[in-house]
C-alpha cells in the first residue's frame, strides 16, 4: 500500500462529513461527554501551529470517547470581535464583518484539513447578531441584578490620535499607532462587580479538577488577604492614620508609617518645612505605573512629611513618610512598616536611616484589642471595566433618558445591531464611533416615550467568550440561549483546554459569568468546567517565540500539505510532554512522517500466527496508550505506538486481528492513516464506529520479577527471578547471595516471604 497522503486525507474527511459521525446527539442515552477547546480569534494570519496543539489533544480524547461509548460534544466555534479587524477597517474601509467572514472561512478549511472530529453543524460566531443577542441579554441580567454600573475610570488616551486606546495598544507606555507617551484621562464606564464574587471564584475551586498551577493563578489573580486596618492618630491633629495589615501581630515593631503618594491626607500632614521635598518626590514619581513601583529590585524612593503618629499599641511616636511602594487603591493606601519583619520596610529604612527594632510578636487577637483595630479581607481583583469606545464589539444595550435613567432595550427589542458607520476610527473626544451616528443614537425611552440616547460604548472582546460553551448546548435557539434541558443534559463541560495565557482572565470571566446565571436559575452547575487543562507553547526551532515579524512562524498548511494531516497532528503531541513549551523541530516531523510510512507498511507482515512478544507487545501498548490519553501524556503514548511497530517490523509478523486492535488505538491520533490500512485490509466501516479495545492483564505480566532480600528487615540485596518461582528455591537463592550471606551472623529464626516481591530473614 503505498501512502499518498493528499488523496488519503481528502478521502477520509469527506467520508466523516457525509456520514455526520461526530454529531452529538440531544437525546442519546448514552453517557455524556463534553470535550471543548478554546475557540480562536479568527486572525488575517490564519491558523498557527499552537492551535493544533490543542485542538489534536482534545481531539484524540473526543474520539476515544466516543469508541467507550460516550456521546460527545466536541465543538468550535469563533470569537471574532476584537481590535485586529477593527484596525484592518480603519486602514482599508472594508467592514470588520466581511472580513471576519473571510477569516472564519480560511480558519475552517485549515481546521477540517487536519481532520479534527469537530461537531460542524453546532459551530458559533460571538460577532453574529442571533449570538451577540444573548450576550446582551445577559448584560441586561447583570444590569437588572445590580451588577452593572457606571464609574469614572482613567483610560488610556493617545493626545496625537484623540483616541482612547485598549491596554494591548499601549506599549512601553507609548501609542502603538504614533509613538506618542500615552496619557490617562477619565472616563464614565460601565463596571461589572465580580468583586462580590471573589470569596466564591476562591473557595469554588475546590469543588474542581484543574492543574494546580492553573487553581493557583486564579487564586493569585484574586488575591484575598486577611488582615486588619488600624487606626493611628497623628500627633497634633485631629486627623488618623488607618492602615491594612496582614501581620497585626507585629505591630510593637512599627518604626514609622508610610502613605502612598496619592493618599488624601498628603497635603494636610505635609509640613511646611517639608512641602517642597514632598511636592517634588510625587512629581518624580507621577508617571510610574504599579509594576515599576512594586519592583523590588529597584532602590527606594520616598520622602517624610514631617508628622508624626501614635502607635496605638505601645504608644510610641513614630514618623509618616510617603513612598511610591505603597500603592493608592491597595487595601487603605497606608502601610504600618516594621523593618524587623517585612523586607521592603527593611530596604526603606536602610535607605533613609530609619529604626529597625527587635520587638516580641503578639498574637493576631491580642493585637486587635491592644489596638481597637478591626477585621477585614481585602483582594487585589478590581471590577471589570466593560465599556470600550470602539466599534467592532457588542453594542452595549442600554438607554439613557433624562427622566428615567438608565433604562434597559426591552428584551424583545434585542438585538441593539452594529449600525453601519463610514468611518471606523473613534470620535476625537474619545467616543465610539457609534455616538456620530444621530440615527443610532437617538431614540425614545423604553419607559416614558421621551426622548433618549443609546449609550454608544460597546462591551469588551471578553464578553462573548464568556459563555460560548453555553451556546453550544443549543446554538439555534431563537427563544432562549439554550434550553433549560439540554444545558441539564450537557453540563458540567467534562473536560476544557487552552493556553496558559487565558487561565487568569478569560477561565475567571467565564466561572464568574456562569456563577451569576447559576444564581439566576439560568444554568444548573454553579461551575462550569469540571477539568481545567493547558498545553504549552510551541517554540521556533532556536527555543525563541515564534513571530511574525521575525519571520518564523510555521503554517500548518505547509506541513499538511508537504507531509499529511496526520504527520501534523502526531509530531504536534509527540514534539513534547504537553503542558511545557517546546520548540518546533523539522527533523521530528520527518520522523513522525517515517512511523506512519511504516504503519501502512504493516500489512505486508500479516500472518495466520505471530510471535508471543508481538502480542504481549500489543497488550502493553493499549494500556499504556490508554492511561496516557487519561493523564494528558500524549507523547509518551505515541511513543509506546512506535515502539510497538518496531516490534512487529523485528518478529516479521502480525495476526490481522492484532493489526486491527492496533489500528483502533491509532485512528485518534492518525485518523486518516487508521481508516486507509483498515480499508487496506478490507474494512467497510469506519474506524470511529469501533470500539476502544482493551487488554488482557494476563497477557501483560511480566515473566521476571524483582525480590527484595531482608535481614531483619533491613534491605542487603535484590534477586531477579522467574515469576512465581516456588519459595523453596526462592529462599535457597536469597540464603547463598554473598550480600546477604555476611549478615546472617546467627541461626534464623524466621523466613517471611511476600510472593514475587520480599524475602525478609530474623535472625
Ligand atoms: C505590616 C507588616 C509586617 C506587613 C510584616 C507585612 C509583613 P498582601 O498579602 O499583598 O495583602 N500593604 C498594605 N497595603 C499596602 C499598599 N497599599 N501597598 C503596598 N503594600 C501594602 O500584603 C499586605 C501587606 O502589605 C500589609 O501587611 C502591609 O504590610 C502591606 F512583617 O503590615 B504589612
Ligand atoms: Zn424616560
Amino acid at each position: 500500500m503505498s501512502y499518498n497522503h493528499g488523496s488519503i486525507d481528502a478521502k477520509w474527511q469527506a467520508a466523516w462529513a457525509k456520514a455526520q459521525i461526530f454529531r452529538a446527539q440531544d437525546d442519546s442515552p448514552k453517557e455524556k461527554y463534553y470535550v471543548l477547546v478554546e475557540f480562536p480569534y479568527p486572525s488575517g494570519a490564519g491558523l498557527h501551529v499552537g492551535h493544533p496543539r490543542s485542538y489534536t489533544a482534545l481531539d484524540i480524547v473526543a474520539r476515544q470517547q466516543r469508541m467507550l461509548g460516550k456521546n460527545v460534544l466536541f465543538p468550535m466555534g469563533w470569537d471574532a470581535f476584537g481590535l485586529p479587524a477593527e484596525n484592518y477597517a480603519i486602514k482599508t474601509g472594508i467592514h470588520p464583518s466581511v472580513i471576519t467572514k473571510e477569516n472564519i472561512d480560511n480558519f475552517r478549511r485549515q481546521l477540517k484539513a487536519i481532520g479534527f472530529s469537530f461537531d460542524w453543524s453546532r459551530e458559533v460566531n460571538t460577532t453574529d447578531p442571533a449570538y451577540y443577542k444573548w450576550t446582551q441579554w445577559m448584560f441586561l441580567r447583570f444590569f437588572k441584578a445590580g451588577l452593572a454600573y457606571k464609574s469614572t475610570m482613567a483610560i488610556n488616551w493617545c493626545p496625537k490620535d484623540k483616541i482612547g486606546l485598549a491596554n494591548e495598544e499601549v506599549v512601553g507606555g507609548k501609542c502603538e499607532r504614533c509613538g506618542t507617551a500615552v496619557e490617562k484621562r477619565d472616563k464614565e464606564q460601565w463596571m461589572i462587580a465580580i468583586t462580590k464574587y471573589a470569596d466564591r471564584l476562591i473557595d469554588d475551586l475546590d469543588t474542581v479538577d484543574y492543574l494546580p498551577k492553573i487553581k493557583k493563578q486564579q487564586v493569585d489573580w484574586i488575591g484575598r488577604s486577611e488582615g486588619a486596618e488600624i487606626d493611628f492618630a497623628v500627633v497634633d491633629s485631629q486627623e488618623k492614620i488607618t492602615v491594612f495589615t496582614t501581620r497585626p501581630d507585629t505591630i510593637f515593631g512599627v518604626t514609622y508609617l508610610v502613605i502612598a503618594p496619592e493618599h488624601p491626607l498628603v497635603e494636610s500632614l505635609t509640613t511646611s518645612e517639608q512641602r517642597d521635598t514632598v511636592h517634588s518626590y510625587i512629581a518624580s514619581v507621577a508617571t510610574k505605573t504599579d509594576m515599576e513601583r512594586g519592583d523590588d529590585t529597584k532602590a527606594k524612593t520616598g520622602a517624610f512629611t514631617g508628622s508624626y503618629v501614635i502607635n496605638p499599641a505601645n504608644h510610641e511616636r513614630v514618623p509618616v513618610w510617603i513612598a511610591d511602594y505603597v500603592l493608592g487603591h491597595y487595601g487603605t493606601g497606608a502601610v504600618m512598616a516594621v523593618p524587623q519583619h517585612d523586607e521592603r520596610d527593611l530596604a526603606f529604612a536602610q535607605t533613609f536611616n530609619l529604626p529597625i527594632v527587635d520587638r516580641p510578636l503578639i498574637s493576631f487577637a491580642d493585637a486587635l484589642a491592644k489596638t481597637g483595630g478591626k477585621k477585614t479581607v481585602q483582594y487585589k481583583l478590581r471590577d471589570w471595566v466593560f465599556s470600550r469606545q470602539r466599534y467592532w464589539g457588542e453594542p452595549i444595550p442600554l438607554i439613557h433618558c433624562d427622566h428615567c435613567g438608565w433604562v434597559p432595550v426591552p428584551d424583545d427589542q434585542l438585538p441593539v445591531l452594529l449600525p453601519d458607520v463610514a468611518n471606523y476610527q473613534p470620535t476625537d473626544n474619545g467616543e465610539s464611533p457609534l455616538a456620530s451616528i444621530d440615527s443610532f443614537v437617538n431614540t425614545k425611552c423604553p419607559t416614558c416615550g421621551g426622548d433618549a440616547k443609546r449609550e454608544t460604548d460597546t462591551m469588551p472582546n471578553w464578553a462573548g467568550s464568556s459563555w460560548y460553551f453555553l451556546r453550544y448546548i443549543d446554538p439555534n435557539n431563537n427563544n432562549e440561549f439554550a434550553s433549560a434541558e439540554k444545558l441539564k443534559h450537557w453540563l458540567p463541560i467534562d473536560l476544557y483546554n487552552g493556553g496558559m495565557e487565558h487561565t487568569t482572565l478569560h477561565l475567571l470571566y467565564s466561572r464568574f459569568w456562569n456563577k451569576f446565571l447559576f444564581d439566576q436559575g439560568l444554568v444548573p452547575t454553579s461551575e462550569p468546567y469540571a477539568r481545567r487543562h493547558s498545553h504549552g507553547l510551541i517554540m521556533s526551532e532556536d527555543g525563541t517565540k515564534m513571530s511574525k515579524s521575525v519571520g518564523n512562524v510555521i503554517n500548518p498548511d505547509d506541513i499538511v500539505n508537504e507531509f499529511g494531516a496526520d504527520t501534523l497532528r502526531v509530531y504536534e503531541v509527540f514534539m513534547g510532554p504537553f503542558e511545557e513549551p517546546v520548540p518546533w523541530s523539522t527533523n521530528g516531523v520527518v520522523g513522525v512522517r517515517r512511523f506512519l510510512d511504516r504503519v501502512t507498511k504493516l500489512p505486508d507482515f500479516i500472518a495466520p500466527a505471530e510471535s508471543p512478544d508481538v502480542t504481549k507487545a500489543l497488550h502493553k501498548t493499549i494500556k499504556k496508550v490508554s492511561e496516557d490519553i487519561t493523564n494528558f501524556r500524549f507523547n509518551t503514548a505515541v511513543a509506546a505506538m512506535m515502539t510497538f511497530v518496531n516490534t512487529v517490523f523485528e518478529q516479521g509478523s502480525i495476526t490481522k486481528p492484532s493489526l486491527l486492535t492496533f489500528l483502533a488505538i491509532l485512528t485518534p491520533f492518525a485518523p486518516h492513516v487508521g481508516n486507509e490500512v483498515n480499508e487496506a485490509l478490507g474494512g467497510t466501516s469506519l474506524m470511529e464506529a469501533g470500539n476502544w479495545p482493551t487488554f488482557d492483564p494476563a497477557l501483560i505480566v511480566d515473566s521476571e520479577v524483582t525480590i527484595a532480600i531482608q535481614v531483619n528487615g533491613k534491605l542487603r540485596s535484590s534477586l531477579t527471578v522467574a515469576l512465581d518461582l516456588p519459595e523453596s528455591s526462592l529462599v535457597t537463592q536469597a540464603q547463598s547471595d554473598p550480600n546477604v550471606a555476611k549478615f546472617l551472623i546467627s541461626p534464623i529464626k524466621k523466613t517471611i516471604v511476600v510472593p514475587n516481591k520480599i524475602v525478609n530473614f530474623v535472625i
